[in-house]
């Protein structure tokens, strides 16, 4: 089947702040070489995930491909002086104004038109743009591709960072759960926990799971990628999805659900990922349902790995999932207007 024509809106969204490691466990974890190759060659973190992909060519590929696609560029955000964490809790007052503004900026592209492709940048992210997405066309399906559930609330997490936590602020049953936050009360719950669906999970924090169970959330787990294999797993999830109405999906991806061998680039990378050829299946059947109507593509870190090339096929991994995400088929493809040359 031909996809659906469609268009794809870009927001670049150079943001770190959900996601705080201690530079000092970064440094004596590390070896000495690596090190000394850091320090030689800064690479920025994930804050130059935006960059990244598009210099890997995102937008030509894209356009090769017959999609229409609109730059918004990257979103600016301030620097914030004296952003006191709350209990655990790191970063708050940055994380929250981001996520507005990058709310307002999907909205934007939204009413423009297009499918929205925010280009993290970490996952704390994913609360502006499902909110700005939902904000714009109402009801949405979720699925979230990710080695781990990101559904803390900043009463079960234990490392204080936001990138683990965006579901919670999002789901309509978890709002009593969630204590009143400055710079957060402009978020809207948004998302039903059934019309959400997780796939790659293999790295869940107890309070998480216990979250998952009590909701009643959909998980395909690594297990179940293993046991269904990944064609059963998406006929399911869209099947789940669509059981009562066909709401438009929102496909948060974040790359460390592809295992580590294949997209090491990547802050909090866990064993046992999806295959290369497991995470471009997942794009190419949500492309196939003409329902995906915003990408998130996050946690594309270069600092995180010490080889070029393993950024490379980092970055080249997320770019191939965009395209997929936008009809790109790996049997291969030719526009509708083809004509075969005479002779
Ligand atoms: N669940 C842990 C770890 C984690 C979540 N997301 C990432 N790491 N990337 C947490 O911090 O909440
Ligand atoms: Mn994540
Ligand atoms: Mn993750």
């Amino acid at each position: 089947p031909l996809p659906p024509v469609r268009s794809a809106g870009i927001v670049g969204a150079p943001f770190s702040k959900g996601q705080v490691s201690a530079p000092f466990t970064v440094c004596v974890s590390v070896p000495v070489v690596t090190l000394a190759l850091f320090l030689l060659q800064p690479k920025g973190g994930v804050e130059t995930g935006p960059d990244r992909i598009r210099a890997a060519g995102l937008l030509h590929r894209l356009k090769e491909q017959g999609c229409a696609v609109k730059d918004y560029g990257n979103l600016t955000f301030e620097e914030l002086v004296d952003d006191k964490p709350i209990g655990l809790l790191k970063n708050v007052r940055a994380v929250g104004g981001a996520n507005r503004r990058l709310s307002e900026a999907v909205q934007a592209v939204k009413k423009d038109g297009h499918t929205s492709v925010m280009l993290g940048g970490d996952h704390s992210l994913a609360i502006g743009s499902i909110h700005g997405h939902s904000a714009a066309v109402g009801e949405l399906s979720v699925l979230w591709v990710d080695a781990h559930a990101d559904i803390n609330t900043p009463l079960t997490s234990n490392t204080g960072n936001i990138h683990g936590q965006p579901m919670s602020y999002l789901l309509h049953e978890l709002q009593s759960k969630v204590p009143v936050l400055p710079h957060f009360s402009w978020i809207k719950p948004c998302v039903w926990a059934k019309d959400l669906v997780y796939i790659g999970l293999r790295d869940v924090d107890p309070g998480e799971h216990y979250i998952l169970k009590l909701l009643g959330v959909k998980v395909f787990s690594m297990s179940e990628v293993d046991q269904l294999g990944v064609a059963r797993v998406m006929e399911e999830t869209c099947d789940y999805l669509s059981a009562k109405a066909k709401k438009p999906i929102h496909l948060s991806y974040d790359i460390d659900a592809i295992d580590p061998s294949v997209t090491p680039a990547t802050g909090t990378p866990v064993a046992g990922g999806l295959s290369y050829r497991e995470g471009l299946y997942i794009t190419e059947h949500i492309c196939q349902t003409g329902l995906l109507s915003g990408v998130d593509m996050v946690e594309v870190n270069p600092l995180r790995s010490p080889t070029e090339d393993d950024v490379q096929s980092t970055v080249n991994t997320a770019m191939d999932l965009l395209l997929s995400c936008f009809g790109r088929l790996r049997e291969g493809n030719h526009p509708s207007h083809y004509r075969l040359p005479e002779p």
